[in-house]
């Protein structure tokens, strides 16, 4: 059976959760704190030497880190990834933005809220660039989702997954949601779809 190493708050993790439920797929899930949990000797021997959760674990003990990755594994060959050669990268392209452009900024900030995380000079200095940089990438999201129903393919598949998971939470990081309607309009959408689970669900 696949094992996802996992904590259950994270954005990336969740990524995988949703679409393993919506795949249908069996998974057992193992939970790890964020302090200290994934940089131990065994852990980056065995799991990932870059010390980070999500990682899939394949049945033949192989480990694969990096959310957007593991998700790409899981949905290869299936309806989350778009058929035509353009919109696969289109898919991969929004999937780089994601990991450049969004995560590093509106997923930091909520890590930093939610885990109560010690506001050192260099966080604190970091804060406003990191807030700014959180609300363009919203507003290049908002400006897509204005003109698009999805981000590639013109359905659902694994760039929304992959956008899904932080924007959704994105207010517990403090990012007001209310000027992007489009962007909510969307978030409504992904919570629809057939097999959705939320980020609590492990
Ligand atoms: N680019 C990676 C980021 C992974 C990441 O930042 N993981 C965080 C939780 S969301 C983590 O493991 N933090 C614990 C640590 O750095 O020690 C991905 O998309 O999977």
């Amino acid at each position: 059976m696949l094992i996802l190493h996992d904590h259950l708050t994270s954005g990336n993790g969740y990524k995988a959760r949703l679409l393993l439920a919506q795949l249908g797929i069996p998974f057992k899930r193992i939970e790890y704190d964020m302090h200290g949990a994934t940089r131990t000797p065994e852990y980056l021997a065995k799991v990932n030497a870059n010390g980070r959760i999500p990682v899939l674990e394949l049945d033949d003990g192989t480990c694969l880190p990096e959310s957007n990755a593991i998700i790409w594994y899981l949905a290869e060959g299936t309806k989350f990834v778009p058929e035509d050669r353009l919109a696969r990268a289109q898919a991969l392209s929004w999937m780089c933005f994601e990991q450049y452009s969004h995560e590093p900024n509106v997923a930091t900030i909520r890590y930093w809220i939610t885990h109560k995380v010690e506001m050192t000079p260099e966080r604190v200095a970091a804060m406003p660039g990191k807030r700014a940089q959180g609300i363009a990438a919203l507003g290049v999201m908002e400006q897509h989702l204005a003109k698009n129903k999805w981000f590639a393919g013109g359905r659902y598949s694994i760039a929304d997954i992959a956008l899904y998971a932080y924007t959704h939470v994105a207010e517990e990081g403090g990012f007001d949601l209310k000027p992007y309607p489009a962007l909510r309009d969307w978030l409504a959408r992904v919570a629809g779809q057939p097999g959705y689970i939320p980020i609590t669900q492990g």
